[in-house]
């Protein structure tokens, strides 16, 4: 039996619930209570602030975690980040208020900086020998110019939205973030061998994302375009059609060229074409 640390309730706890069940470890969301067990899988969750999952699994109280990168670095305490998940990404940056000159990262010597992130922050600051004061602030950093609390913040960018409606303007991004798995560095060998099950199937996940699956029929003697088109993981699959002349060809393509490829076969010829989704894909 495993336990996984995730978000209780935020950004984070969505996503890391459908990873999990995507990856067939299903827990009754219904039912959730601080801890919840699996009924598919030998898993348990612990739901908890996101803050404190590095050091839930530093001491071993959940064996794995779920948890975007910048906790992990900001908390530096000793795990081992297993895999980056695909979701959650963010940046933390420096930012200060629209119209200001902005000469380069000597602007902010003496200044004052609004932050939740004041580890980062302070090694980043000390790597590049600028002496500014932190002050840290637990929530909407982002409005410490504004009260004059601070002459610039150090915070999580998304979209950017949230900088603009403050009138502040990113002008260094200093870390890049995304969700990661993270495991406790004295897991025994039997938990090990859950944790790389956990891992395989993440990937399967993963990788089935963004992939669409390609059905349609070619004329033979256009076959070797259309492969040319999609020409699949190893190569698509070709099988022959009742009616002579004609096959039926498979592949994967991603999502993200799925019209150029559609548009690209028809002009060669390929009709009946069927786009599904890929639910896993196990490479
Ligand atoms: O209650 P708990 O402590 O568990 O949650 P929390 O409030 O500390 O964290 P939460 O749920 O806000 O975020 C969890 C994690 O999501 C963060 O640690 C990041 O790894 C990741 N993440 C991804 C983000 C964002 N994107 C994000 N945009 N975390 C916060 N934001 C904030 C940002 O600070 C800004 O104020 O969202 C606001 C909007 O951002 P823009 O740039 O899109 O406007
Ligand atoms: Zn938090």
């Amino acid at each position: 039996m495993l336990r996984i640390a995730i978000q209780a309730k935020g950004r984070l706890s969505e996503q890391s619930i459908a990873l999990l069940d995507e990856a067939g470890i299903v827990f009754d969301d219904s039912k959730r209570k601080f801890l919840s067990q699996s009924n598919s899988f030998p898993a348990e969750l612990l739901f908890l602030r996101d803050d404190d999952i590095p050091q839930a699994v530093a001491m071993g109280v959940a064996d794995l975690g779920i948890v975007g990168y910048n906790e992990v670095l900001e908390r530096g305490q000793q795990v081992d980040i297993v895999d980056r998940l695909g979701f959650g990404a963010c940046r933390i940056s420096l930012a200060i208020p629209k119209g200001e000159n902005y000469p380069g990262l000597f602007y902010f010597r003496g200044k004052r900086i609004a932050t939740s992130y004041p580890n980062i922050l302070g090694g980043f600051l000390k790597e590049h020998g600028i002496s500014a004061e932190i002050s840290v602030i637990a929530g909407s950093v982002e409005i410490a110019p504004t009260v004059g609390m601070s002459d610039a913040i150090f915070d999580i960018v998304s979209s950017g939205g949230t900088l603009v409606s403050n009138g502040l303007v990113e002008v260094e991004k200093v870390v890049f973030s995304e969700a990661v798995l993270i495991a406790g560095k004295k897991l025994t060998d039997e938990k090990r061998k859950i944790l790389e099950q956990i891992k395989f199937r993440f990937n399967a996940v993963k990788d089935s994302r963004g992939k669409k699956y390609l059905l349609m029929n070619v004329p033979n003697e256009k076959l070797e375009d259309a492969i040319r088109i999609v020409p699949a993981m190893r190569s698509p699959t070709i099988l022959p059609l009742a009616q002579s002349g004609w096959s039926s060809l498979h592949t994967v393509v991603d999502a993200d060229v799925l019209w150029d490829k559609i548009e690209q076969l028809k002009e060669i010829g390929a009709e009946g074409i069927l786009v599904l989704s890929v639910e896993k894909m196990v490479i």
